[in-house]
């Protein structure tokens, strides 16, 4: 069974065509590269790669990661700048024994020496936003402005899992701040055995639930991935209202190795792209585990 699911309606049309890649015989890991990329190289989408959302000094700092299922391998760049395709570095990293998370100076180092193109990530648009938000108070801003991850879970016909996630994380973020997306266990995990998991929505919450490992072994406990997420999901956000704060704003995607999905958020809306066998569908899920399926038309103005 061939499946692959995606973050937020800006990764739906690459998820559908990586979708078709995979009935093709494409392996999960080219399949999720092209769905990534597609949204990397878009600069209508705000929040990743080229035209992202620039940090407090007006750069775009990027964040990816890549992990391979089947050897639990892992590679991922932490505010990395000038990458055009974060999620190829990423890759790339991915198998080495040692070395395979870079930040900074060193990851764009590495891009280089390997032949990626590096392009100036900040567009017109990036750099308006970013003036704007320099104008206004800075106690008004609260950082978390359109900050979405885009994060795609693949299972090929060998039954290989790969997981890939890319974003310039928080708007307006401190230069070197790092969120959860290219750490293995809080932004994605992915093992062929058990099921693949990854997280959108602000990173520093997600990472104090170690949230996609949490899914992903939920799943590996019996937990299919509905029941996975909403419960990963439920018990952080319990946690936090514990300690007197908010649900937070998270968004978690599962996928298990039979190509059955499942995803989780605490918003009133949180679209995901998702493809099995050979239907694929945009959904809509909320805070209370409802989903829908919808169509484009229907998220006109959300990305
Ligand atoms: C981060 N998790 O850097 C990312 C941002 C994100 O929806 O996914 N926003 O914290």
């Amino acid at each position: 069974m061939i499946a692959i699911i995606g973050t937020w309606k800006m990764s739906s049309a690459g998820v559908f065509e990586a979708h078709d890649l995979l009935k093709g015989g494409a392996p999960a890991g080219d399949a999720v590269i092209h769905a990534v990329t597609r949204v990397e190289d878009e600069p209508a989408f705000c929040s990743v790669g080229y035209g992202g959302l620039p940090d407090r000094d007006g750069h775009v700092m990027t964040d990816a990661a890549y992990m391979d299922g089947a050897t639990l391998r892992m590679g991922a760049i932490a505010s990395a700048e000038n990458i055009k395709n974060p999620i190829l570095a990423a890759r790339l990293l991915c198998g080495r024994e040692t070395n395979c998370l870079l930040a900074g100076h060193g990851a764009e180092l590495f891009a280089i020496r390997h032949g990626l193109d590096m392009r100036d990530m900040r567009t017109e648009e990036s750099m308006r936003r970013w003036r704007q938000a320099t104008q206004e108070r800075p106690e008004r801003l609260t950082a978390y402005t359109g900050h979405d991850t885009v994060c795609v879970l693949g299972l090929d016909a060998a039954g290989h899992l790969v997981a890939g996630v890319s974003t310039s994380g928080l708007f307006m973020k401190d230069p070197g701040r790092v969120g959860d997306s290219p750490i293995i266990g809080s932004g994605f995990y992915a093992d062929d055995r058990y099921g693949a998991a990854a997280a959108t929505g602000l990173g520093e919450d997600i990472m104090r639930g170690c949230l996609s490992y949490e899914v992903v072994s939920r799943m590996k406990h019996g937990q299919n991935p509905w029941e996975a997420c909403q419960g990963a999901l439920r018990e952080l956000s319990a946690r936090k209202i514990e300690l007197g704060e908010d649900a937070g704003s998270i968004s978690l995607i599962a996928l298990a190795p039979d190509g059955s999905y499942g995803a989780a958020t605490t918003l009133s809306c949180f679209p995901f792209a998702a493809a099995r066998g050979d239907g694929h569908d945009l959904f809509v899920t909320d805070s209370h585990g409802k989903v829908r399926d919808v169509g484009e038309a229907e998220l006109i103005g959300v990305d």
